[in-house]
């Protein structure tokens, strides 16, 4: 099997305040509904869907403790407008988990779950770019409760509602879905240096049917 095909980032959307964005001092807390409380005995994270041996792959909070650890520096821009600028994120590249656990080739797009139902869909090329992981600590510290500990998952060019804190798990889905953001009027793909944040901006292609 290929490997699939990764996006290219630009330069520009690596650094710098994308079009319409503040620069946020400090690091608030946003998100829809309660903080979990992490149990690590029931926690467990799963692959699962169009997988390319057809099982479901799971971890339990020890192994994923011992995957391969890498950093990454990013920014989180928030499509309300405001965005934080340079943390170092620390946690598992999206990449090495589609490389344990394979998607069919016939998989285009994922949903990253997280608990609580919360959502969200991106393109398979996307989700293997070179930059995006889920993240274990952020400037070299644990994650609090708040900012999604133990797991969430953070991907640089996008906006933030696509990086699910308390993430639980990924679907390979053949067609795209809208997740929880994207059926509620936020733009299916989302990208903040082209000003993608609601659904009427949408270009024939960019989703499916709302
Ligand atoms: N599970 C979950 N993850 C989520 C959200 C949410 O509502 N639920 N909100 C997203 C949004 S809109 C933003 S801006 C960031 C905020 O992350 P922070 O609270 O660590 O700053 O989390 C994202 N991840
Ligand atoms: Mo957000």
């Amino acid at each position: 099997m290929g490997q699939p095909e990764s996006r290219e980032i630009r330069e520009s959307e690596q650094s710098g305040l994308p079009p319409g964005q503040r620069m946020q001092r400090g690091w608030p807390v946003t998100h829809y509904g309660p903080v979990p409380k992490f149990r690590a005995e029931r926690w467990e994270f799963r692959v699962f869907g169009a997988t390319a041996d057809g099982e479901k792959h799971c971890w339990n909070h020890e192994e994923f403790s011992a995957l391969p650890f890498a950093t990454i520096v990013a920014d989180l821009h928030c499509v309300t407008k405001f965005s934080m600028l340079g943390a170092e994120w620390g946690g598992v590249p999206a990449r090495t988990i589609v490389e344990l656990a394979p998607p069919a080739p016939s998989v285009t797009h994922v949903m990253v779950w997280a608990e609580y139902g919360y959502s969200a869909n991106l393109r398979l090329a996307d989700f293997f770019s070179d930059r995006a992981i889920f993240a274990t600590h952020k400037d070299g510290e644990l994650l609090t409760a708040e900012h999604g500990f133990p797991l969430r998952l953070v991907v640089p060019h996008l906006y933030a509602w696509k990086g699910p804190k308390w993430v639980r798990g990924v679907e390979y889905m053949t067609t795209d879905r809208r997740g929880f953001w994207e059926e509620r009027g936020y733009h299916n793909i989302g990208d903040p240096w082209r000003e993608q944040r609601y659904s009427y901006q949408e270009q024939p292609g960019d989703g499916p049917e709302l």
